[in-house]
């Protein structure tokens, strides 16, 4: 670790208060460049360490950037990982205040559900696919709380991976019984559709992204408990969002979700 433990404590006091209170910050490494990655994951514990002392409990976990296209999209190259709060849970076609977000987007995510525990080092697309119950179809809202989106990897995963609210629902399916490469995803923004992918587009198989997150759990002495709900990450380019759009996700075999964004 590069961070004093003090610093630690005062980054996540800061990003946990930008994301409370909608307020947009500068990325933390260009006052902390020596920043390394258990100090950014350090950071991100420290601010669900303090959700979970508010009355918060997780309600899930998620992988971000495991696509191509978001890669490109951020100028990044590896996948960061981060938690969902209960407060980020939006129900099936519900609103979302832009006044509480700063610069919100949507992505298109397919999620499993698991009903084993899941550990690595060692976890692979088939011991995801074993281990899960069912797979759904779900909407991340991610909001970086760093100005015009501007960060580094380490940032955002300092920043929980810009995790701000989330609804699934739609038919949940039995994760086996589908082919996730060939799954089809259609994202509408008011009625038009403005982004389409397949399930491949995320690391060619969004259990493959489970997969990853399990074996960086494992790498940092955690594992990943039975009934969690992870997020694989979003399969096309994010969309941004104002108030007024209506946002639905359909997911081939398993209908559809959505968000009113007011
Ligand atoms: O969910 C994600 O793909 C994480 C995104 C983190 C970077 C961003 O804010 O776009
Ligand atoms: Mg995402």
């Amino acid at each position: 670790m590069a961070l004093s433990s003090k610093t630690l404590d005062q980054l996540a006091k800061h990003l946990h208060a930008c994301q409370r209170e909608a307020r947009d910050t500068p990325k933390i490494t260009d006052e902390h460049p020596e920043m390394d990655w258990d100090d950014a994951y350090a950071i991100q514990d420290r601010i669900l360490a303090a959700k979970l002392k508010g009355g918060a409990r997780i309600a899930g976990y998620k992988a971000g950037l495991t696509s191509h296209a978001k890669m490109r999209q951020m100028g990044v190259t590896d996948p960061v990982f981060g938690f969902l709060a209960d407060e980020f849970t939006v129900p099936d076609g519900g609103e979302v205040k832009v006044s509480e977000l700063i610069h919100p987007k949507v992505e298109p995510e397919i999620c499993f559900v698991t009903r084993t525990e899941l550990t690595g080092p060692g976890c692979s697309i088939a011991s995801v696919l074993a281990a899960s119950d069912v797979v759904l179809p779900g909407i991340e809202v991610i909001d970086s709380r760093y100005r015009d989106f501007k960060f580094d990897l380490k940032s955002v995963v300092a920043d929980n991976t810009s995790a701000a609210r989330f609804v699934v629902g739609g038919r949940a399916v039995d994760a086996r019984s589908v082919d996730l490469r060939t799954t089809g995803i259609v994202l509408e923004k008011n009625g038009v559709p403005v982004a389409l992918g397949a399930g491949a587009a995320v690391l060619g198989h969004p259990a493959a992204a489970v997969a990853m997150l399990v074996n960086h759990l494992g790498r940092r002495g955690k594992s990943l408990p039975a009934g969690s709900l992870i997020l694989s990450g979003g399969a096309t380019e994010a969309v941004a969002v104002q108030a007024g759009d209506h946002v639905t996700l359909r997911m081939q075999g398993m209908g559809s979700v959505s968000l009113r964004f007011v």
